[in-house]
């Protein structure tokens, strides 16, 4: 059947920051002198010392170094703040829209400037110098932001670590880029819950060491204080000057780190430096959404995922946006919060993850028919590929068939969008995330012999030919580990990890995860991370985990597992291994199914077929190949007879 196509409405296109022909263009000067794109790119930055030099980049293995602006200087929080003052100084940049719907504020560049002053001055007094790593464990409140801010007025690194991350997770990260502070709430409101995070961060130090903490009083519960470690964010900020330089940074030095799940091993601190990174988070926003002066910009995404940083904070904040931040979920307090907070600040763009669109369409029609939304001109979606079904009920119910669908495909690695249709520019395909941003070269490579598929039609293994400025840098500390994760597999290229089908069109078709990284509500999860979780618990011998297709979660986390001899299986503990898993990483990792596994399928060598676990756990038995060399071929009778998920 052919892909249904929607074309840019006509007069949608005319006022566009790009219609067809001036994104063929730009995108036809990007490749052919990237120099000369990006160097007219950087100039919608503020320099303190302007860059001589554009790209300097190779993806050699013997050798990969990625630069760009590489002799430039400048501040973000002067960027996304301090320029836009002489003219939106009281422009809302922030809305916040609280977890109880009478709960909303709206905070000016001037007073945006203030607090972030505010804050990087108790940063200093608190000992944080240019250079040292801050981690935040906060609500979606706009403390976070100031958080982030702040630590780049002075130079700082922040690194992000989820809310929903347990207190064992947390303290890896604390450990892992030696932290000089963190900065965290008493507790975070969520859907007429609270996550106790401050209780979490007393937990985790407990692990990592004693770290200062700055605790921002966000419902103000009456909570337990180390004297000369927990400092009171109220209580500094009362005493804090409003006067603080915005500190002098090379385009090169790291911004933040992200850590995210990786197919081996331990999260990666992904590092992503201060230039290039924002050039593309702002022009990203800019095209992407077709963002004009006065919209009101809503990604529903958290601030612990890079869709966070780079479209709730840099991008539309560098652009001089009022961006939106929400600190509840979609179903509280009933399927139509989303829809009433877009009636309630006009929002024009929204962007948010399928399985957010998969659960609400669940929850039927009626939840989005009572509200206004004539507001939304741009809709967007992010994490996953987007099945067609969900697609068109975007489309047609939340976006009445007149707002353009924006399906973004990016990586926390590749810092904005690498492939989007714009909206006043690409036809889209539900389904499918259309074509490459200015700049990028994406290729499909035959996964077995890494040649590149020349003609149209291909499907393979997904890689990008050459860099674009808001591409990670290194691996936090470990940069052997960023060369062998991304361009070892495919000498010369950017791995992504993903596969990819390119239609006759041209058209790129996301098809999900090539390697042993699973998406569970668009989020990330190494199988790996929760293998070792199952294995850490005493009565555990051995534990293989798998990705299963769900309809909301779009992958659900599928564990067979081994117990040690003389340990019998029993739902209950079924409960208290899920109870561990979510203990050890966080709820996101809760498995879904438990299998218990007398034996895995494994190879002579050792090795377990996964191959094999993934079909079982797909209910798709009738297709598990060549099982002749397994060690055991037995042991995948027992797994089909005892599969969990049969249709
Ligand atoms: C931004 C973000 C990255 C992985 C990526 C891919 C999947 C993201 C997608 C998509 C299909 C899209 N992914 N966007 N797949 N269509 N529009 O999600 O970053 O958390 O690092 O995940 O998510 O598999 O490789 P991150």
């Amino acid at each position: 059947m052919a892909d249904t196509i929607y074309p840019p409405a006509a007069a949608f296109a005319a006022s566009a920051h790009a219609d067809k022909a001036t994104y063929e263009a730009m995108y036809a000067a990007s490749i052919a002198d990237p120099d000369a794109f990006w160097d007219a790119q950087g100039k919608r930055l503020d320099w303190m010392t302007p860059y001589t030099k554009v790209k300097d980049t190779t993806f050699e293995h013997s050798g990969v170094s990625i630069k760009w602006y590489d002799d430039g200087v400048l501040n973000v929080s002067a960027n996304c703040i301090d320029r836009h003052l002489a003219t939106r100084g009281t422009q809302t940049a922030i809305i916040w829209e609280g977890d109880n719907p009478e709960d909303s504020a709206h905070i000016t560049y001037a007073q945006l400037h203030t607090e972030v002053c505010k804050l990087a001055n108790v940063y200093k007094s608190l000992g944080v110098r240019k250079g040292d790593r801050v981690v935040l464990y906060m609500p979606m409140i706009p403390e976070a932001a100031y958080a982030m801010l702040a630590c780049n007025r002075i130079g700082a690194v922040h690194s992000i670590v989820f809310g929903g991350f347990s207190p064992e997770a947390l303290a890896a990260r604390i450990t892992a880029c030696d932290a000089k502070l963190i900065v965290t709430a008493d507790q975070a409101p969520r859907g007429g819950k609270a996550t106790p995070l401050k209780a979490n961060v007393d937990k985790a130090l407990e692990i990592s060491g004693d770290v200062p903490t700055l605790v921002v009083e966000r419902t103000g519960a009456d909570l337990p204080n180390k004297a000369g470690r927990d400092h009171s964010y109220t209580a500094a900020m009362a005493q804090a000057s409003a006067d603080c330089a915005p500190e002098p940074m090379n385009a090169e030095d790291p911004l933040f780190i992200l850590y995210t799940s990786g197919s081996t091993g331990a999260p990666k601190g992904v590092v992503h430096t201060t230039g290039g990174y924002l050039v593309y988070a702002s022009m990203t926003h800019q095209y992407t959404f077709d963002y004009k002066d006065g919209d009101v910009f809503w990604c529903t995404a958290d601030v612990g995922w890079v869709t966070g940083h780079s479209y709730i904070v840099y991008g539309p904040l560098a652009n001089g946006a009022t961006t939106l931040m929400f600190e509840g979920v979609p179903t509280y307090p009933d399927a139509g919060r989303f829809w009433a907070v877009c009636e309630k600040h006009k929002v024009n763009q929204f962007y948010t993850a399928p399985t957010a669109i998969r659960a609400l369409m669940g929850q039927g029609e009626a939840f989005v028919e009572k509200y206004d939304l004539s507001s939304i001109k741009v809709l967007g979606t992010v994490g996953e590929p987007i099945n067609p079904e969900a697609w068109n009920w975007y489309n047609d119910v939340v976006g009445k068939g007149k707002a353009p669908i924006v399906d973004t495909w990016w990586q926390t690695e590749t810092g904005g969008h690498l492939m989007t249709p714009l909206p006043g520019a690409i036809s889209t395909k539900p389904g499918s995330c259309t074509l490459p941003f200015f700049g990028v070269q994406p290729v499909i490579l035959e996964p077995t012999t890494g040649q590149e598929i020349l003609e149209t039609e291909a499907e393979g293994v997904l890689c990008i030919k050459d860099s674009w400025p808001g591409q990670m840098r290194t691996v936090w500390g470990d940069h052997d580990r960023f060369v062998s994760a991304y361009f070892s597999d495919y000498k010369g290229y950017y791995f992504t990890g993903d596969g990819c089908r390119r239609d006759a069109d041209g058209y790129y078709w996301i098809t999900g995860r090539v390697d042993d990284v699973i998406n569970v509500s668009g989020h990330r999860m190494g199988t790996a991370e929760v293998e070792s979780a199952l294995v850490a618990h005493p009565k555990v011998a051995e534990a293989a985990v798998v990705g299963y297709p769900h309809d909301i979660k779009g992958q659900g986390i599928y564990c067979y597992v081994t117990l040690m001899s003389g340990e019998a299986p029993s739902d209950e503990l079924r409960v208290e291994l899920r109870n561990w898993v979510r203990k050890e990483i966080g709820p996101i990792a809760s498995p879904d199914l438990i299998q218990w596994a007398p034996g895995l399928p494994k190879t002579r060598s050792g090795k377990i077929m996964r191959r094999i676990l993934r079909k079982v756990a797909e209910d798709d038995f009738g297709a598990l190949g060549d099982t002749s060399t397994l060690a055991d071929p037995s042991v995948v009778d027992d797994l089909i007879e005892n599969r969990m998920n049969r249709s």
